[in-house]
């Protein structure tokens, strides 16, 4: 059938392969059909939606949606809403308004940053490395790394207090280099990096809602030979690692051993059980192997229990950390495995605090649990699958959910590049065999939509104004940019009865999730403060007290043996040190404050030819330490454009040859 025809019929392109694979070869075999064909139905789609879906959508974004929601913010206007948008495999964070969708920040954290000197000034390799395992310590020196150079950020997620954002932080997954990290949201940078020992790529991760975070809930992806577990020569002995990351402290709680690739998680509203969605029952190490059953599951965790189990000493403690025994076949009283179709991958609570949503994947369907029955599970008292209290099948390839608080669902269909609306009563009404159909309505989505969120939409105070659709695919949405191409993030206005879509927004490589958060939520400092943040500079300030120099009115140079400090203020327009001396070879530390009180008024320090360069912003202290290899004559000047004599803001440092 073309799509004409089908259209005449009252059925979408998209509806209609949903239908033919989900009632053709049972749940598991629709999903695989739907992946092989995945490349070809996209070519059609590209044409298809690109010619259908991209006129009507400009036009919603020039005019604003029909339901009065206005997506134009004016100059000069403000967002309503805090994005905290994952970087990928960039490794950095950013933080975007909405609805415009203007990028107002990037905040570094796994990666390396020209223009703030991030993993190269002190500041940051000590937040980069100070919680580092000894051997990876002893893995970067081996390699001549001063930090790993690149991350892979999926899961950026705010600090709860009673079920809603607190404003404290932003915590996130490293999936490359096995870290989480905090970014503190009064100064917008990463506070605290650290590792997860015993775990292999660190994917899903969520932070406690109540009573508040509390822990920080981290999946380790990959099965490995966990120490006196597992035996490298044998797959079928290879686990992986639940973590819970004291989100205050962000030292390591404890460890649970459980069976299959943990993939997406949440976290219940009550503050009793994490969920985590699993993959590779199988343990298999290849495509097929890993996804041949028809089940895999999501694994439940008792909090209490675990927490019970650790104060009895009820564990082993593995490269330091106290790990618990949850594995299926353990029957353990820390975890149940609930069954649910193939591949599940993301995990949802619903904002009402009473459903978890597993997405299926490789199954058509999402797997609603009713969280009220997890105490029953644990006591025995009912099977894993008497959790279940609805299973709809939405269409092909469903990734992850969001809510809008007024009862609805909204899922991402990768496959059929669609987003569909569902109501969670309705499908709980059709599980139990009435007559209804869930599923409200379904638009397309340019194109393979991977995770999805709505405002405010993962806390108690859910208000169901806007959903943003992160696609991994844009093809024709934009001008051509070369091989590589932008992702696709679209803007659907969710507060009338109908999804709109209203507006696409290109990104770099690549957003996987995304925090929505009323402004009002988030304070930022609008300097830094000396007092409140000294701790960021506190090396700096240490080694300056013993050189007898006040930071904020350095201009001194003190030389020890082969070791050079360099102190200095920088005001615009000029450093209070204009020209140093060293020798080649020497050990040189430069350590500069920003001594303005004016907002806005960031300085930098670029020293040419030694790949040098960093931020300073109003009231804070940056340093860098770095060998004086080269000879010759060296400018240093700032980089932020910060006054009219900003190109004269400079100095020199002069290397003696040896
Ligand atoms: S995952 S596209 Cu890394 Cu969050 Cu689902
Ligand atoms: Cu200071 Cu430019």
């Amino acid at each position: 059938m073309s799509d004409e025809k089908l259209e005449q019929n009252g059925l979408s392109r998209r509806s209609f392969l949903g239908t033919a694979a989900a009632s053709g070869a049972g749940i598991a075999g629709a999903g695989l059909l739907g992946l092989a064909g995945c490349s070809h139905a996209e070519g059609d789609k590209g044409t298809a939606s690109g010619a259908a879906g991209s006129a009507p959508a400009a036009k919603a974004g020039a005019h604003g949606s029909e339901s009065g929601h206005s997506v134009h913010v004016g100059p000069g206007e403000l967002d309503q809403y805090y994005g905290f948008l994952s970087g990928g495999q960039s490794g950095e964070m950013r933080l975007v308004g909405l609805p415009s969708m203007r990028e107002l920040m990037r905040i570094p954290v796994f990666n390396m940053d020209s223009a703030t000197g991030w993993g190269r000034t002190n500041e940051s390799l000590r937040i980069l490395n100070e919680k580092n395992t000894a051997e990876t310590d002893a893995f970067l020196k081996a390699s001549g790394l001063r930090c790993f150079p690149n991350g892979d950020l999926h899961h950026p997620h705010l600090s709860f207090t009673d079920q809603t954002y607190d404003g404290r932080y932003a915590y996130a997954n490293d999936k490359a280099n096995n870290r989480v990290c905090r970014v503190n949201l009064e100064i917008m940078k990463a506070d605290k990096i650290v590792e997860i020992p015993n775990a292999s790529g660190i994917h899903g991760l969520r932070p406690q809602r109540y009573p508040k975070t509390g822990y920080v809930f981290a999946n380790g992806e990959h099965i490995v030979p966990v120490d006196g577990v597992g035996n490298l020569n044998d797959p079928k002995t290879w686990n992986a690692i639940y973590t819970a990351i004291d989100g205050e402290t962000m030292e390591i709680a404890w460890q649970v051993l459980v069976d299959g690739n943990l993939d997406n998680g949440d976290a219940d509203y009550q503050g009793k059980y994490s969920f985590a969605t699993c993959y590779n029952s199988e343990r298999g190490l290849t495509v097929q192997a890993a996804s041949a059953n028809e089940q895999d599951w999501v694994v439940v965790f008792n909090l209490a229990a675990i927490e019970e189990g650790i104060k009895n000493g009820d564990f082993k403690e593995v490269n330091g950390v106290k790990m618990v025994d949850g594995r299926a076949e353990a029957n353990s009283k820390y975890t149940r495995y609930i069954p649910v179709p193939n591949s599940p991958h993301g995990c949802n609570a619903s904002p009402d605090g009473k459903y978890i949503m597993l997405n299926g994947k490789l199954s058509p369907t999402v797997t609603v649990l009713d969280v009220s029955k997890m105490d029953d599970l644990f006591a025995g008292k009912i099977q894993p699958r008497d959790t279940v209290v609805a299973e709809p099948q939405l269409g092909l390839g469903p990734l992850h959910t969001a809510f809008d608080g007024r009862g609805n669902a909204y899922t991402t269909l990768f496959i059929d590049s669609q987003m569909v609306k569902w109501n969670i009563e309705d499908a709980i009404k059709a599980f139990a065999g009435e007559k209804i159909d869930p599923i409200k309505q379904k638009i397309d989505v340019h194109y393979q939509p991977g995770h999805n969120h709505t405002t405010m939409g993962e806390t108690k105070e859910a208000d169901g104004q806007w959903l943003v659709s992160l696609n991994k695919f844009s093809k024709d949405r934009f001008l051509n940019a070369g091989p590589l191409k932008p992702e696709c993030d679209q803007l659907i206005d969710i507060s009338g009865d109908e999804m709109k879509l209203v507006h696409d927004n290109p990104t770099f490589a690549e957003p996987h999730d995304f925090c929505l958060v009323a402004a009002s939520k988030v304070n930022p400092g609008k300097t830094w403060d000396r007092t409140r943040h000294a701790w960021w500079w506190k090396d700096a300030a240490d080694m300056a007290a013993k050189d007898g120099v006040e930071l904020e009115k350095a201009a001194k140079v003190v030389r020890e043996g082969n070791k050079v400090r360099v102190y200095m203020t920088a005001v615009a327009p000029a450093f209070s040190v204009p020209q140093f001396e060293v020798n080649q070879g020497d050990e040189v530390t430069v350590v500069v404050t920003n001594v303005e009180t004016i907002e806005d008024l960031t300085h930098g320090f670029t020293l040419e030819g030694y790949g040098i360069a960093m931020e300073i912003g109003p009231q804070q202290t940056s340093s860098i330490t770095f060998t004086a290899h080269r000879p010759g004559v060296h400018w240093y000047y700032c980089q932020w454009f910060c006054h009219a004599l900003h190109m004269e803001m400079s100095g020199q440092m002069i290397v003696k040859p040896k």
